[in-house]
């Protein structure tokens, strides 16, 4: 039994479709940002960032969303949510799942907390370092927009569904208050909506009581 450590739409938000969508049991345990339970011992003592996901399987506690993704589909090898191992493609799954996590990820977290960047009480620089986040995130849709191009769809490894596709509409959803949103990018659009009408992931949304627009 899988206990996933949650906050509606935060980075938790791919493992738990990935949880949907292998069907196993899981228990949902929401974590209170708002009142700082992520700086408390007790969660420090699962995860020392202070940071959601955290999924814990049996003895092993995990944190990290790509190590968790990675662990779900190693676990659960039939489901087919990962290439086969020493494959191409399975080379080219850890390059996007990387990219995502460390590139298009740490750059949305940029724009999410300005104030790690520089101090709250400056509004104007708090501003400007949100507008860099946002014309650096740009060029980031578009390769994932050429990926789908070049993939012929409709996943983005293309016709495998696998864990990036769930990370981008985590992460093509938390741009939807952006100039330019993922969901305007013609081919990244139309594969946010894909990924949004699996069954897996529609349970997934009703359950962390998503509102619109929902990407
Ligand atoms: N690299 C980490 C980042 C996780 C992360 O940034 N989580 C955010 C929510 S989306 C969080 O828990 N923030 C708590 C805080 O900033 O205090 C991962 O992917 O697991």
């Amino acid at each position: 039994m899988f206990t996933l450590y949650y906050g509606p739409g935060n980075a938790s938000l791919t493992p738990h479709m990935l949880l949907e969508e292998l069907g196993v049991p899981y228990e949902l345990r929401p974590v209170d940002r708002k009142n700082g339970e992520q700086h408390q011992p007790a969660f420090r003592a699962l995860n020392p960032n202070g940071l959601v996901p955290v999924l814990v399987d049996g003895d092993l506690v995990l944190y990290e969303t790509a190590a968790i993704c990675l662990h779900l589909c190693d676990t659960h090898p039939k489901a087919g949510l990962a290439p086969a191992v020493g494959s191409a493609e399975r080379a080219h799954f850890y390059k996007w799942l990387v990219w995502l996590t460390n590139t298009l990820q740490s750059a949305l977290i940029t724009y999410f907390h300005p104030e790690h960047f520089g101090p709250a009480s400056d509004t104007a620089g708090q501003a400007s370092i949100q507008e860099h986040a946002q014309v650096r995130i740009g060029p980031m849709l578009d390769q994932l927009e050429a990926q789908l191009q070049k993939s012929g769809g409709p996943w983005i490894l293309g016709q495998q569904y696998t864990a990036v596709d769930p990370y981008v509409l985590m992460l093509g959803r938390w741009t939807r208050n952006f100039e330019r949103p993922a969901r305007n990018l013609p081919l990244l659009g139309a594969h946010l909506r894909r990924v949004l009408a699996r069954p897996a992931v529609q349970r997934t949304f009703e359950q962390e009581e998503l509102s619109q627009p929902l990407v």
